[in-house]
């Protein structure tokens, strides 16, 4: 049974900023969430979003209310081995708050593993590996810098794939920046671009052309969440894969996208899908429909990103690997120890549930809210 369940806010600063087209990020916010049961067993999970309300319509404060207020009254009480039963109950009377959602599956599935003594990813039907490529972003607003930052995460083995997150500026500038960043690190690395929905279509019509011509791999998210057409015929008439990201808010999202032929690739992200269990629902339709994964972050924590790792570790393909970078841009860390990085990939850790362990402590000091 579900004994308790408590609720931490916590921010934590950025290495440097970090500059989206949405918002210019100094710290991340992270929400917490921790099942306690009476057979002794807890979980963990996470709910982080970007920017505020800048990127999602669920902020790191309406995650706090609404967990504490709607969410987890419901759960309390409720026989905890049964995660279907209690996310159909919050589901059937609690319309979107998707990473709220995600953040509760989470721990449940922490927990649940736990007494089994297995893993997430083994509750999940089990990994298909041991370790997951990692893309970074590059996103200090100038271009030397970047190119600095690329050649030391290179040098140090940690990513050879570099995301460059553009659309504040004018595009001309945009594209200048991407194709120096490429021409300084030719075949060494892989660089793709995230527009975060900064481009109607004739600006993504003029900027593509060059960034192919540049060498550039991927393009995400060009076009606002809306425009399922726009994407549609960008897909088809550029060679460059054309990523969705933010319009995938869930399995109906991507199968409007599937539908319409609108994206070559999804980027899977278990917050905005709703959880483990949904974000498995787009990954099934994508493979049907032929379309390419690529492991998403909402910059969350070394929880959210440890659970989006056992997820993504199931799939039976996930050609364009992941981005699970987020702890690594954070100045501080809130596990007893740190998920480990190396030779280009993040390595799973060997022990049950999400196999990470908490430092208490330490999220009690950073925490502005508890309960
Ligand atoms: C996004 O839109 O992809 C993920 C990596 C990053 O730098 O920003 C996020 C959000
Ligand atoms: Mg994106």
């Amino acid at each position: 049974m579900i004994n308790q369940i408590q609720v931490y806010k916590l921010e934590v600063p950025t290495i440097r900023p970090h500059q989206l087209s949405v918002a210019t990020m100094s710290s991340q916010t992270m929400v917490l969430v921790r099942v306690m049961c009476d057979d002794g067993h807890e979980g963990w999970g996470e709910a982080t979003t970007i920017g505020g309300l800048k990127y999602g319509e669920e902020s790191p404060d309406s995650m706090v209310i609404n967990l504490q207020k709607y969410l987890i009254p419901m759960l309390v009480g409720q026989d905890a081995y049964n995660i279907n039963a209690c996310m159909r109950k919050l589901n059937s009377s609690i319309r979107g708050n998707r990473f709220a959602k995600c953040a509760i599956e989470t721990a449940l599935m922490d927990a649940q593993a736990r007494r089994l003594g297995i893993s997430v990813a083994e509750l999940l039907g089990g990994a298909q590996v041991d370790a997951l490529p990692v893309a970074w972003t590059l996103a200090s607003g100038d271009t030397d810098t970047d190119i600095q930052e690329a050649h030391s995460l290179l040098e140090l083995r940690r990513h050879r794939v570099f995301k460059l997150k553009i659309g504040a500026h004018h595009v001309q500038r945009d594209v200048n920046h991407v194709v120096a960043i490429k021409r300084a690190l030719g075949d060494k690395a892989s660089v793709r671009v995230d527009v975060n929905q900064a481009w109607d279509e004739p600006t993504a019509n003029f900027a593509i052309p060059q960034l192919i011509e540049g060498g550039v791999d991927l393009i995400e998210q060009p076009l606002a969440i809306a425009n399922i057409a726009g994407m549609a015929r960008l897909t088809r008439r550029f060679s460059v894969p054309m990523m969705a990201d933010e319009a995938l808010m869930g399995p109906q999202d991507a199968l409007r996208f599937c539908n319409q032929a609108a994206a070559y690739v999804f980027s899977i992200k278990i917050a905005q899908s709703g959880g483990l269990t949904q974000s498995r629902l787009v990954a099934n339709l994508a493979e049907l429909h032929g379309v390419s994964l690529y492991g998403g972050t909402m910059l969350e924590g070394p929880i959210g990103t440890i659970a989006s790792a056992h997820l993504f570790s199931t799939f039976d393909d996930l050609q364009f690997g992941t981005e699970l970078f987020g702890p690594l841009l954070l100045t501080d860390d809130i596990l007893k120890k740190p998920l480990e990085y190396r030779d280009f990939c993040l390595h799973l850790p060997k022990g049950p549930g999400l196999g990470v362990e908490p430092d208490l402590e330490k999220i009690q000091n950073l925490a502005s809210h508890t309960a």
